[in-house]
């Protein structure tokens, strides 16, 4: 068969803003090409690197003419994934249209509209494998796990229980070969950064578990996984990884080292390898404190960088959310960090009711901070969890998947919308001063600083901005009731 794998283009300045510091791999398309037999042709098409994202994917549908056109997409991304598969089943009604990643995966009723034929939910790559080869044999895919037929074979109760996960040890290598790799870059930490270092590596993801133990109230993973964390086979990974033409390494897994045994053994199998290569991975202040000498031993084979949900400031709001740590834990793991030589990237979220004195304190724990990459969301629970239901009555935007970035308020915030823009953009300026980077003070390449500096610039005037996208009648107030929102995508 004739297939069109599709990464959409994000629509928000904010996620724009975001990828001028980093564009990863659309792995997930890579995934689902290696688990089809190889007599099929399959394209892959990320719409992100296009300019007009709606000519790209009519052209590359005019040129492979496929038979099956695949969507993956985070919850943002789902009014331009519904409004470019009405468009293909107006243009040529023979095609089948599926859709599946995230989105897909803890909303699937979005997705049973007209235009979409299949919702695939959680993994994909079995799925998807038995799909292609039902329509292969013009039989009816019914009755593949985690696959939704929409329109009258929607099946309601399927819908709404969480799809299990495969053995992690069944997934295929994902095809690289599909897109070119030059396009993929993240903006890179280190705690001691080199003079002339390159700021803008190009990075390969690689993904070595999935799921994680612990449960945060505004996080989906717990449910998603069972509250496991599973991980892939040891050897596979370290093949993988050994495989890459790439130098850097930017891990897409929810906690990297929460499982001890895991991370230590891929570290050996990667030394073992003699791979040397540069890494950055997501964990917890909890994980750091407690398994220290793995941080270490990864610190040792290329480990440069790793990202900690600080969240807040205060203990109260970090008990609220159900951290499981506390202020003290994330100060005493940011300087186990770095005294690793590891550099600690710090995520911190607002709350919409922030009031001034609210940011003031964020801002003044900041600037008290030790050298750090900062970045900042809006703490919004994610679909799929209690958080998120209990969160529906005070939702102010009609579509709120749409503002689904963890950046955009979704519900009424204390201060005037510009005003609570202008200060969550402050807080970039403020932390930027505590980049390794900056207080290092290292030589850079000018066209590289240049670029940093104007990507630091766009993103913050995407925070600055951002009650613009947002109906005028909340955009100007504090926004009492619910306002419509259209779905610009192109
Ligand atoms: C790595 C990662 C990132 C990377 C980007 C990865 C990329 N390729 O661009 C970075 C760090 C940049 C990132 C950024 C963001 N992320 Co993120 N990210 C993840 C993470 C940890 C893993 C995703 C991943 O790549 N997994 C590996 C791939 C191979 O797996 P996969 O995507 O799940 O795909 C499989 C299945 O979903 C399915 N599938 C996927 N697509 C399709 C399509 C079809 C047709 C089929 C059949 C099946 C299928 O099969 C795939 C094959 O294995 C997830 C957490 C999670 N557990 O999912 C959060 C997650 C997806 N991110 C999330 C969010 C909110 C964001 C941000 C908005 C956060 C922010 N404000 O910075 C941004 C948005 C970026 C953007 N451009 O849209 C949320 C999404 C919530 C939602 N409802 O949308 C998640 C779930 C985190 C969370 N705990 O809530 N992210
Ligand atoms: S926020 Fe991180 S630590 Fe908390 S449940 Fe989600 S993945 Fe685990």
């Amino acid at each position: 068969m004739r297939i069109l794998l599709v990464k959409p283009k994000g629509v928000l300045a904010t996620i724009r803003g975001l990828e001028r510091f980093q564009r990863l791999e659309p792995l997930e398309l890579g995934y689902l090409a290696a688990a089809l037999p190889p007599h099929h042709q399959v394209r892959a098409l990320d719409l992100r690197l296009a300019r007009y994202p709606r000519r790209a994917l009519l052209r590359a549908v005019g040129e492979l003419q496929p038979e099956l056109v695949g969507f993956s997409g985070y919850s943002h991304e789902s009014g331009a994934i519904k409004a470019m598969a009405q468009l293909l089943k107006q243009l040529v009604p023979t095609v089948s249209v599926v859709v599946g990643g995230h989105h897909a995966t803890v909303a699937p009723q979005d997705y049973n509209v007209p235009g979409i034929d299949y919702v695939v939910r959680g993994e994909g790559c079995g799925p998807f494998r038995l799909l292609v080869a039902a329509l292969e044999q013009h039989e009816s895919p019914a009755g593949i796990d985690n696959l939704l037929l929409t329109g009258e074979f929607w099946d309601q109760e399927a819908a709404a229980r969480w799809p299990r996960f495969p053995d992690p040890a069944t997934l295929p290598v994902p095809r690289r070969d599909l897109w070119d790799r030059r396009h993929y870059y993240s903006v890179w930490v280190s705690e001691q950064p080199r003079r002339w270092q390159v700021l803008f590596p190009q990075v390969a993801m690689v993904r070595t578990s999935y799921g994680c133990r612990m449960k945060c109230s505004f996080c989906v993973v717990p449910y998603l996984c069972g509250g496991e964390h599973r991980p892939r086979p040891v050897a596979a990974v370290a093949d993988e990884i050994a495989a890459l033409p790439q130098q850097h390494v930017y891990f897409a897994d929810d906690e990297n080292f929460i499982d001890e045994r895991f991370a230590g053994e891929l570290a050996e199998a990667l030394a073992q390898r003699g791979v040397r290569k540069r890494y950055f991975a997501w964990t917890r202040a909890t994980t750091v404190l407690r398994s220290p000498e793995i941080l270490k031993r990864w610190g040792e084979i290329g480990l440069d960088g790793a990202f900690l949900g600080f969240e807040f400031s205060s203990d109260d709001e970090l008990k609220e959310v159900r951290k499981g740590g506390t202020v003290a834990s994330n100060e005493r793991a940011h300087e186990t960090l770095r005294r690793l030589g590891i550099a600690c990237h710090a995520a911190f979220m607002v709350r919409p009711e922030y009031t001034a004195e609210q940011f003031e304190r964020l801002a003044r724990y900041l600037r008290d901070m030790p050298p750090a990459q900062c970045s900042f969301t809006v703490c919004t629970p994610s679909p799929g969890t209690p958080d998120w239901q209990a969160m529906q009555p005070r939702i102010w935007v009609e579509d709120p998947y749409r503002l689904y970035d963890c950046m955009h308020p979704l519900t009424p915030t204390t201060l005037p919308l510009p005003e609570f823009g202008r200060r969550f953009a402050s807080l970039l300026a403020t932390a930027a001063v505590k980049n390794p980077l900056r207080t290092q003070r290292r030589p850079v390449r000018p066209w590289e600083l240049a670029r940093v500096l104007l990507a630091e610039h766009r993103y913050e005037a995407a925070f600055r901005y951002l009650y613009r996208d947002y109906p005028p009648a909340l955009a100007s107030s504090r926004g009492e009731g619910r306002a419509a929102s259209a779905c610009p995508w192109g």
